[in-house]
């Protein structure tokens, strides 16, 4: 029988109480019915064993962040060394023995963008506007069409948009997939502390919740039974992007072969950086482990060293695209009370419900704390040497971040179209550009069509019927 509302508000009280946050109960006989499950179920979503130590280690202190003394950079492998096309081959062997599945993570808030509803929802493609999680949907249906087998899809979400995505799928009809084959999992969330190490009313009746990092998949994975699901199904790699990335290939055989070939834990796809200070995470060598430091936290000195050539000395970005073997989350999560990965403080703006008044208030300046883990921090943690595939940032890495400007929809689109006129000129194809060098019609290449330029040749004849009187889709 489900606990009656008298029975969850004492089981609440007794939990806040021990970690020392009853005021989030302090308008509770001010609340109706609604509200109070609302509340209810907030304070239910919050693990609160750990909170007491978080708040003495992260909330009340600063601590810097350790990465160690001596910082080297990473070594990098390519995709046209010898013995690449072997692990291309067993890429697409392990692929079609249904060995490998997808994983999106889509639980972010998309601040930056102010985008309001699921990222992936995003319309990005250039000439057809599909959304990008319809490119993600056509990606794993083509590579699941190469090798002869549907590929599953996980797909994790936040409890702010859960709802919201899996009613996209459906609407959408799942993009053509079998619903079967797609997993939608919940991530944790973790609380806004204020700089007291109180946690913080968003309204009266809720608490200040934001999704834990994409560092909480790990978990995840093993609360909403996602890594008993891969166990069952003999799935042994999943295939990691962000929603945020309309270039990710889904699922790349060579990444696959190689990851595998190695015996990886976990590996991980870089790309050289665009300037010395670019937002995005540096992968390197510490203390002899692969790691990522964000850019936030990379000293000057390493951000602007130089080689002996003038070339940049720590130059491997993190495109946030990983393998991750089976085995390696099981080993990482036997004991999942006794795991988390580092947290990393960020210091925001957090509306905000004043104790004493009861009224809401919108800071000016950060007043809140939130810790959010990164999934870039269980590199150290493999027992193998993670494999670091170097890409072609043109091909694969193009984020949609921000609403203007850099890593925005318009250069996400820019770069798409840049990406199918380079694969139709490799075969062959004359792509009028303007002045600016650019093509001078968009122009969207479907998976279905061509996943990669190499596919795209065997089309040469249709190709060459193009005209490019207009945008052009060839899908
Ligand atoms: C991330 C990396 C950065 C670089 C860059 C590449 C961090 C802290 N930084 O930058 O090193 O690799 O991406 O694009 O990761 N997400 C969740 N749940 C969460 C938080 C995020 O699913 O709780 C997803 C989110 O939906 C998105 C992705 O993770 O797909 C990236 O999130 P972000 O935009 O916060 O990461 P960002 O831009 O700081």
């Amino acid at each position: 029988m489900a606990p009656s509302m008298d029975e969850r508000f004492r089981e609440a009280s007794r939990r806040c109480e021990q970690a020392g946050q009853q005021h989030l109960l302090r308008f509770w006989e001010a609340l109706d019915a609604t509200e109070r499950n609302a509340l209810l179920d907030d304070i239910d979503r919050i693990d609160f064993r750990p909170i007491p130590d978080l708040i003495e280690r992260f909330i009340l202190r600063k601590p810097a962040h350790d990465h160690g003394s001596r910082i080297d950079p990473a070594i990098v492998d390519r995709r046209n060394e010898s013995g690449a096309s072997q692990a291309a081959a067993l890429g697409r062997e392990l692929i079609a023995a249904g060995k490998v599945a997808a994983l999106v993570v889509a639980g972010g808030q998309g601040t930056r963008l102010g985008h309001d509803g699921p990222k992936g929802c995003l319309p990005v493609a250039p000439v057809t506007g599909k959304p990008l999680f319809q490119l993600f949907a056509e990606q794993i249906a083509a590579a699941g069409s190469r090798g002869g087998r549907a590929l599953y899809w996980y797909i994790m979400t936040s409890p702010a948009n859960d709802a919201a995505t899996r009613a996209y799928f459906r609407e959408r009809n799942f993009f053509g997939l079998d619903p079967a084959d797609v997993l939608f999992f919940e991530q944790g969330v973790m609380p806004a502390f204020g700089f007291d190490g109180k946690i913080l009313l968003e309204q009266r009746h809720r608490v200040a919740l934001s999704p834990d990092g994409h560092g909480g998949t790990l978990l995840a994975m093993v609360h909403s039974g996602a890594l008993a699901d891969m166990a069952r199904r003999g799935i042994e790699h999943l295939s990691y992007f962000q929603v945020d990335n309309p270039l990710v290939r889904c699922i790349d055989p060579l990444f696959v072969g190689l990851h595998a070939e190695r015996g990886c834990d976990i590996s991980c796809k870089v790309t050289p950086k665009a300037n010395d200070h670019e937002r995005v995470g540096n992968v390197v060598v510490a203390d002899g482990r692969v790691s990522v430091i964000e850019y936030s936290d990379l000293p000057e000195s390493l951000a602007t060293a130089r080689n002996a050539d003038g070339s940049r000395r720590f130059d491997a970005s993190n495109p946030a695209i990983h393998l991750l073997s089976r085995r390696f989350i099981e080993n990482l999560t036997a004991d999942p009370a006794r795991f988390a990965l580092p947290w990393h403080r960020a210091e925001k703006k957090v509306p905000f419900v004043d104790l004493e008044s009861g009224r809401r208030v919108e800071p000016s300046t950060p007043n809140a704390i939130k810790l959010e883990a990164f999934i870039f921090d269980a590199l150290p943690l493999s027992r193998t040497t993670p494999m670091l595939l170097e890409i072609d940032r043109a091909e694969e890495f193009s984020p949609v971040k921000n609403a203007t400007g850099v890593d925005s929809l318009a250069t996400a689109r820019r770069d798409m179209v840049r990406r199918a006129a380079r694969w139709l000129e490799a075969a062959g194809v004359q792509v009028p550009r303007g002045g600016d060098g650019d093509p001078s019609v968009p122009i969207e290449i479907s998976a279905s069509a061509a996943m990669d330029a190499g596919e795209l040749l065997a089309r040469r004849d249709e190709l060459a019927r193009i005209r490019f009187d207009g945008p052009v889709l060839i899908g």
